[in-house]
């Protein structure tokens, strides 16, 4: 019966892939730019439950299927030959093919030298074999965990379909305790597939185009950083006990005595009758000594005090930043004689307020004023793979200059960076893969609430974030934009835990039919760049004037999003001239001015540079081996406006909150100024 079931899942997989409109190739629903639709028919989305990061316990084991697996790209042609030849009902080996060793996590575009490989099409195939130990088999399920794969991922274990997945930068698992083969080999199968049209999150268009060689299909798509694809994030197996804890839920405040709170719900997935089960809930300190504790016998929801909370902030607004608890849950079940452990689980947990309104930003009843970039996962050969050396360099540059946030444009960001983010005291504005959105439609609208709704699922829980971006620089001025960002803010606002809603928006104040629906404006704008190249006399009026025309109109906190200059490191011109680093210190010199005299008004809440480091985006005539806005290159050093930026960062920290400035700031000057920040 349930083998039936599952063919016949597959034969629906195959029919949708094969059915869905690749454009320029297979039916293109009619979209046109004028078209109105009625959204309040579209279904949203069935929340997401599960999902927690990997943690091992007393009663989980964690294990990482990363490392080197064997892979297979399909002829641009025919992607979809693989499923009907049912490759993954033996081993890839069998289908005749060259298979390569390929890393996971990684993108597969930059490993080979090969540029099929890098401009690859459609769908590739990923293998590897593991064992269980027969141990896992008893009074266990197992879990098998992707962190993320792009664009949609189909998984098989030994022959079995046993995830799809669409959208990437997402983590998705399933149960698979019943098609794994304890105690013997098992074989994980993979197709991937990183094809994009109009109803993808973000779209694309994929075309046929006529090479010297023949037809062939090429993808192409609006936003500015390359579509790197395949096992992108960690791939885990995890076991938990029958009876687990399948999601946390935790939302935190802290009262004007110092009082922290933690409200948590629990999901408790139970085997037969939940007689007896109680839960503790502990609260251990940064020293891993109790503060706080509760025997509860409701399992699925509570509230736990902390008395003289030690508050979580960001970075440098408060000399302990980044604080974090450990919130310990543990499920038990009273039998006559004795209490059985079933499980435990780890969550480490800021406690901190967020608050806002028209004018401002507040965290723990403090303003937040914002320092920081626009980012992207990029990097040299793992293209948007998983790197924690990455990561760690990143937070050490982020500190080093005096940063207190970024944005994850154009996507989440792995669950590690978050992580991180929360150690370390960075705020995040957290934005989902809703890059240049148009031609706006039911399906789209649909992929978009699952894209934010999985989005706030997976980073609910964490201190460091603190505003959903649900978009970047959609075509927010065409007919249309109205009703579907209505939607989306709707949507968003019901399931927003705790947080503003903004978006980077590149429209104008009177055009821009998004904004009206957020609670922070975020602009992005590059005057002196794609507005009147080369000239730095025209930044600030205009600069000035459009701040204050965002604000006017909808009278909500403004911030800016994006603005920069592609700078060739090592590339210098006196005076400053487009693209030499000289270029981009005069024009970041430009924006400051500005921003401080906006900071004075109080509704201006953050400047964030375009961007971190130089990425790699698709092959173009504007971009020199990919984006050079950064402010560092892409392998993390720094260019000449670094030092500018990071006094800037640094004198702001110091005059808002009056943090130490490091000794290397200004070595020379640094006697006569004496660290204050005031002088400089
Ligand atoms: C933008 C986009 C960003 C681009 C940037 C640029 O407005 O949001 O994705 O990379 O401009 O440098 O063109």
């Amino acid at each position: 019966m349930f083998r039936t079931k599952k063919y016949l899942a597959l034969v629906l997989v195959i029919f949708i892939l094969y059915f869905q409109p690749v454009p320029g190739q297979i039916d293109e629903p009619d979209l046109n730019d004028s078209q109105i639709y009625d959204y309040g028919k579209v279904k949203t989305p069935t929340p997401t439950v599960g999902l927690l990061y990997p943690r091992e316990s007393e009663t989980r084991e964690v294990r990482s299927l990363d490392g080197i697996w064997r892979f297979l790209k399909s002829n641009a042609s025919d992607p979809l030959r693989g499923l009907r030849e049912k490759w993954f009902d033996k081993s890839l080996s069998k289908t005749g093919f060259n298979l390569i060793p390929m890393p996971v996590p990684g993108s597969y575009n930059d490993i080979t030298v090969d540029k099929e490989m890098r401009d690859h099409v459609g769908t590739v195939w990923y293998e590897r074999t593991f064992f269980v130990p027969n141990s896992w088999q008893k009074d266990r399920r197992t879990w098998l965990r992707f962190g993320s794969v792009h664009y949609q991922a189909l998984v098989w274990l030994n022959g079995h379909l046993v995830m799809d997945h669409s959208i990437g930068h997402l983590p998705f698992e399933e149960d698979i305790s019943k098609y794994v083969k304890f105690g013997l080999e098992n074989r994980l199968t993979v197709m991937c597939d990183n094809r994009l049209d109009n109803q993808t999150v973000p779209q694309g268009q994929v075309h046929n185009v006529t090479t010297d060689d023949g037809v062939t299909q090429i993808q192409s798509y609006t936003f500015d950083f390359f579509n790197y694809a395949g096992i992108h994030r960690s791939v885990h197996l995890y076991t938990t006990s029958l009876t687990h804890i399948r999601d946390i839920e935790i939302k935190t405040q802290i009262s004007v005595d110092g009082m922290g709170r933690i409200d948590y719900r629990l999901w408790v997935e139970t085997v037969n009758a939940t007689d007896g089960l109680s839960l503790k809930v502990r609260l251990l300190d940064s020293d891993g000594e109790m503060v706080a504790h509760q025997k509860n016998r409701e399992i699925d929801h509570g509230t736990l005090l902390v008395p003289n909370v030690k508050p979580w902030w960001p970075y440098l607004m408060n000399p302990q930043s980044g604080y974090l608890y450990t919130v310990e849950f543990h499920i038990t079940q009273y039998k006559p004689d004795k209490e059985i452990l079933l499980d435990v689980y780890r969550l480490p947990v800021g406690i901190r307020n967020l608050s806002w309104d028209n004018t401002t930003f507040l965290i723990n009843d403090s303003p937040i004023y914002l320092r920081g970039f626009g980012k992207h996962e990029d990097s040299d050969i793992r293209g948007k793979g998983l790197d924690n050396p990455l990561i760690a360099r990143d937070f050490n540059l982020l500190k080093w200059i005096g940063a207190n946030a970024y944005r994850t444009s154009h996507y989440p960001y792995s669950e590690e960076s978050m992580q991180f983010a929360d150690e370390q005291g960075i705020l995040i504005i957290d934005e989902c893969s809703a890059v240049n959105i148009d031609l706006f439609n039911p399906q789209l609208l649909a992929n978009h609430m699952s894209a934010i709704e999985q989005l706030i699922h997976r980073d609910r829980n964490h201190a460091s974030v603190i505003a959903w971006s649900i978009a970047n620089e959609p075509r927010s001025y065409k007919k249309g934009a109205e009703a579907y960002f209505g939607a989306i803010a709707n949507y968003t606002r019901s399931i927003s835990q705790g947080r503003p809603l903004t978006a980077a928006i590149n429209s104008n104040p009177q055009l821009c039919q998004l904004s009206q629906f957020l609670d922070i404006i975020g602009f992005n704008r590059y005057n002196a760049w794609y507005q009147n190249p080369g000239r730095t006399d025209m930044i600030v009026k205009q600069l000035e004037e459009e701040a204050m025309g965002w604000h006017q109109r909808f009278q909500k906190p403004v911030i800016m999003f994006e603005y920069g200059a592609d700078t060739m490191e090592g590339m210098h011109s006196l005076p400053a001239f487009i693209w030499s680093e000289e270029y981009q210190v005069v024009l970041l010199n430009k924006h400051f001015e500005v921003f401080d005299k906006l900071h004075d008004l109080k509704w201006f809440r953050g400047e964030f540079v375009w961007n971190f480091a130089d990425f790699k985006t698709d092959q173009s005539i504007t971009r020199v081996g990919g984006n050079k806005k950064g402010i560092f290159t892409r392998d993390r050093q720094p260019k000449t406006v670094a030092h500018l930026l990071r006094l800037r960062y640094w004198t702001l920290a110091r005059k808002l909150n009056n943090c130490p400035l490091p000794n290397d700031l200004l070595t020379y000057f640094k006697p006569s100024l004496g660290h204050d920040a005031s002088e400089l």
